[in-house]
Formats: C-alpha cells, structure tokens, sequence
C-alpha cells in the first residue's frame, strides 16, 4: 500500500502533475507512512528520475521546471512535518548568481535540484554580492555555497566571491560549486573553485560528492 503511493507519487511527479502529487502526498501522510520515506522513496526518486532525463537530453527545461513545480507541492506538505520530524537535510547549500548578473532560470533549476535531492538550500537570488554569500553561508552554517553566471563579463564575480570566503578565514571550511553556460571546468581550476557542473541534475551530484553525502 505505501509502495504503491509512494510509486504514483514518483510517477505523477515526472509527469509534472502538481495537484495529483500533493494530493497523493497528503494520501501518504494520512495512511501514515513516514515523512521520510515519502521524502526519499516518493519526491526524491521521482526528481531523481527528472534529473537523469534532463542530462540524457530526454527531457527539456519546461519538463523539468513543470516536475519541480509538482515537487514543490508535495515539498509544501512534507516541509513543516520533516522539521517537526527531526530528518535532517544531506547539507546546507546558499545558492546565488553573482553580483552583476540577473539571470536565474538556471539557478532555480539548480536549487530545484538540490532540494529534490534532499539538501537545504538558501536562494539568494540574483546580483548577490561576495559579502552576502559569505554572511549567508556562515548564518546558515553551509557546507557548500554555489555561484551560478550566464555573462561572461560576470564569471569575475565568482573569484571575487572565494577570495572573500578567503579574506573570512572560510575557505577551507566552506566549498564553492560554480556552474553557467559560460563556464568550463578549466575556469573552475583557475579560480580555486572545488567544483564545476554543467547543468543542474551534475550540480546535485556535485554537491554530493563535496559535502560528502553523495
Ligand atoms: Co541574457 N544573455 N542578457 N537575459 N540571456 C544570455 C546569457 C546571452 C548568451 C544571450 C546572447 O547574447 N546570445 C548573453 C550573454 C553573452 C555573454 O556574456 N557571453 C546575454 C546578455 C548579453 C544579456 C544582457 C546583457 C542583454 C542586454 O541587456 N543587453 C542582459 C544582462 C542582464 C544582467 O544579468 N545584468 C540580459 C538579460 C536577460 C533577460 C533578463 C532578458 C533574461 C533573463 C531572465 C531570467 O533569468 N529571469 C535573459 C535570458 C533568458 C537569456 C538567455 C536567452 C537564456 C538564459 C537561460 O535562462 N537559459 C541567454 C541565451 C541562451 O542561453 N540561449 C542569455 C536556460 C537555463 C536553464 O540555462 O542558465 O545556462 P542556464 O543554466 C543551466 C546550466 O548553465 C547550469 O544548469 C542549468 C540547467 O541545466 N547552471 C549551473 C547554471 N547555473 C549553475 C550553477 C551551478 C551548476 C550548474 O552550480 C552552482
């Protein structure tokens, strides 16, 4: 009986259908299976499922922010009974675009994937400055903070953002994801970032990998 909510869940949640996975994630809660596993075994492995389409090119941007708008509505349900729960995130991510940049289909995506895959995440939106990402990850004491850029005349933002991780006696505490269709991973290398994805299923895998909890 749970399996097969928990399935329908998944299902309905690849299929992008919002009202049909929160009513089936209200179902779940009410048969009393466990937050966890509707979490986990519901939610999550339908994102799952989403992002691996995404990479495989099988799957397009509107598919996956359609299944993540459905994911958002089971996550509305779960969210206050999780923390009452005690199940804890894999990690915290403070996810932005940096300073200068106003571009964030692709963040969202990115924090989409991220909360699908069972992390925290803290969306400071666009233009975020270096300052704010630092304050912002030491306020929610972040393993790891991701910095997205779409213009090439922002990617900068991105070393300027580490060197004040640096500058706060940070940087060995806290690892940075950068990640943007400008990108590549020798960018990455040159500006000391732990880590380069790209696109926003690799990015939850990446985040994985750097906080451990892959
Ligand atoms: Co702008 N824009 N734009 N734009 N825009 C581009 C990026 C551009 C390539 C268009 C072009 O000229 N062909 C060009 C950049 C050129 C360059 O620098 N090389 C450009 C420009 C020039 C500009 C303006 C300067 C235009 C102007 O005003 N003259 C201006 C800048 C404003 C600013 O930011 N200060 C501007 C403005 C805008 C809009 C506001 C109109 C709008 C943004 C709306 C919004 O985001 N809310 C916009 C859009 C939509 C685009 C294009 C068309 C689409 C970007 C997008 O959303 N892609 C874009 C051209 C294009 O790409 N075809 C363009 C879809 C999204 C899912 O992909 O963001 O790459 P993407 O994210 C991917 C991966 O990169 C990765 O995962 C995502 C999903 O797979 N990823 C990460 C992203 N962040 C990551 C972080 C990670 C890991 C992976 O870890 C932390």
């Amino acid at each position: 009986m749970a399996d097969e909510i928990l399935n329908q869940i998944a299902e309905q949640l690849i299929k992008g259908k919002a009202a049909e996975v929160k009513a089936l994630t209200q179902q779940a809660v009410d048969a009393g299976v466990s937050v966890e596993k509707i979490l986990n075994e519901g939610l999550v492995a339908g994102m799952s499922v989403v992002g691996e389409r995404f990479k495989r090119n099988e799957f397009y941007v509107p598919e996956v922010l359609i299944a993540a708008r459905a994911m958002k509505g089971g996550m509305e349900i779960i969210r206050p009974l999780l923390a009452a729960s005690g199940v804890k995130p894999k990690g915290t991510v403070c996810m932005g675009t940096v300073k200068g940049d106003l571009h964030d289909i692709g963040k969202n995506l990115v924090c989409m994937m991220l909360e699908g895959a069972g992390y925290k995440v803290v969306d400071l939106g666009v233009n975020v400055e270096p300052e704010k990402f630092v304050a912002a990850a030491q306020e929610n004491e972040a393993g790891l903070i991701g910095l997205s850029a779409l213009l090439t005349t922002t990617m900068g933002s991105m070393k300027t953002t580490i060197d004040a991780l640096v500058e706060a006696g940070l940087r060995d505490q806290i690892k940075v994801m950068v990640g943007g269709a400008p990108l590549t991973q020798s960018f990455a290398d040159e500006i000391g970032a732990d880590g380069y994805a790209p696109d926003a299923a690799s990015a939850a895998d990446l985040a994985g990998e750097l906080l451990g909890a892959a």
